[in-house]
């Protein structure tokens, strides 16, 4: 793609913005930031947004969070402007072959685990995308013969127009991102980008129990599946208590140190995905085996007075918060709220009734979780995170665990759901090493 000289404006100046900026000046173009907030970066000149700052525009570049149908990008898609995400510029120079990861839950896990697999297996990878290095940063450290591992959100997929992924994978869908999406169809329409330009030569792995992710077999690529219920193949399923690769036995599924059903199923999807670009059965189960799991996903924090602390701060959804708790048995303190995204809470009333001693409610969203869930299980209402700490601190016996599965996005109170997490850690192990003090209210 020739860059020199051609006018580009790159909307949202954090981390995907900046360096779209930095990529495109690099590659020749006269690119410039616009922002909504018009931050004050050095050598960026960050315009505010305003249809001014597109004016010589011929292509717009989005940031991930920038949603695709703002008056101003549309005024400018009038005027014959051509409007493409961070991912799409990235992918027209990375070096090497792309292996993206999508599915409303499970992606960072999955992402990160095949990373790692394919490190462990001496195959070079770099691992970038949603998980945090945007794409764009990734072009000047990515090589011929190297994989480029990438998680994509429905975001940065929505706007690809050419983006091809050697091994596409989709491990699931369920409402999510719903106030950008609008439908599930279109939800679904976004991530099935992924699979839209591969080729006969390209592979598609895709979890077997997800019709919308069965779906995405009507594009090109070569279905690969990933099962939890039964065999598939070509592919990966659990049988008995075993995980079986092509046939062949990979892993007891005992002997995978993350929990949780839903985390079987990421690995079943990574070790497809590794094997695909080349790692060998006994190097996949070995590197599996050695995964520390990924920081603000189902995370042991620690174990104080027999209590054990868990960290989900990324189940920022129903779904994701259904799964925490299904990886664990009775015992459960569940810590739920934050900035609520239009879920159906009334889903987690079952799974809390049969194992949950008591909700403790945080956040923007208490009163709505409350209503749906009141009846079903004792509800505390503690406001603040730290005060559900205490709270927890002085009710959980030996024995018991408390989790932070929020089940809601975090910027009612946090920057985001990983200061929410860290901020989670800081409190239980101060906690954990002193005498617990405040009492919360029950407000049920
Ligand atoms: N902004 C505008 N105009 C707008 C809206 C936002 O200028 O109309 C500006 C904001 O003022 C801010 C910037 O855009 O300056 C934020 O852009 P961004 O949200 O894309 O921020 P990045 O730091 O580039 O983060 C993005 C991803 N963010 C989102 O998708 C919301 C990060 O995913 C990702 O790690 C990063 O790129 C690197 O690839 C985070 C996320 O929450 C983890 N993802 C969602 C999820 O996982 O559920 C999809």
């Amino acid at each position: 793609m020739k860059l020199d000289g051609v006018p580009v404006a790159v909307v949202g100046m954090a981390r995907s913005g900046v360096a779209a900026v930095e990529l495109l000046r690099e590659k020749g173009a006269d690119a410039w930031g616009v922002d909504q907030t018009a931050p004050d970066i050095p050598g960026l000149g960050v315009l505010p947004q305003t249809d001014e700052a597109f004016a010589r525009a011929e292509w717009i570049v989005l940031s991930p969070g920038v949603p695709a149908d703002l008056d101003v990008i549309e005024t400018a898609r009038r005027r014959g402007v051509q409007v493409i995400g961070d991912l799409e510029l990235a992918s027209w120079f990375l070096q090497g072959e792309i292996i993206g990861i999508t599915g409303s839950n499970g992606k960072t896990t999955t992402t990160a685990l095949t990373g790692h697999i394919l490190e462990a297996c001496g195959i070079p990878a770099q691992v970038g995308g949603n998980i945090g290095t945007p794409p764009a940063s990734m072009v000047k450290t990515s090589r011929t013969g190297q994989w480029n591992v990438l998680e994509l959100s429905s975001f940065q997929l929505e706007t690809t127009q050419s983006f091809r992924a050697h091994v596409g994978a989709a491990l699931n869908l369920t409402p999510d991102h719903l106030d950008r999406h609008y439908t599930m169809a279109r939800y679904a329409a976004a991530k099935g980008r992924l699979f839209a330009k591969q080729t006969e030569t390209d592979f598609a792995v895709l979890n077997a129990d997800d019709p919308y992710c069965v779906a995405y077999t009507s594009e090109r690529g070569q279905a690969v599946w990933f099962s939890s219920t039964r065999k598939v193949a070509p592919g990966v399923f659990l049988q008995g208590g075993t995980i079986i690769l092509d046939g062949q036995e990979l892993m007891h599924a005992s002997e995978v140190p993350l929990r949780g059903l839903h985390n079987l199923e990421n690995t079943m999807a990574a070790a497809a995905i590794a094997h695909l670009a080349g790692a060998p059965p006994a190097g996949i189960r070995a590197a599996v085996m050695t995964f520390p799991g990924v920081e603000h996903r189902l995370e042991f924090v620690c174990e104080a007075d027999g209590v054990e602390w868990y960290n989900d701060s990324k189940a920022t959804n129903v779904d994701a918060t259904l799964k925490a708790i299904a990886a664990f048995d009775r015992g459960l303190w569940v810590i739920l709220g934050g900035k609520d995204k239009n879920g159906d809470y009334s889903a987690l009333a079952a799974p809390l009734r049969e194992k949950a001693h008591a909700v403790l409610l945080i956040g923007a969203a208490a009163e709505k979780i409350a209503a749906q869930l009141r009846g079903a299980v004792p509800l505390i209402a503690c406001g603040t995170l730290e005060a559900a700490v205490s709270e927890a601190r002085l009710r959980a016996k030996a024995g018991d665990r408390v989790l932070l599965a929020p089940a809601c996005a975090s910027f009612d109170q946090f920057e985001n759901f990983e200061h929410r997490g860290r901020e989670f850690k800081r409190l239980v192990r101060s906690a954990a090493s002193s005498v617990p003090v405040a009492h919360a209210k029950n407000s049920s």
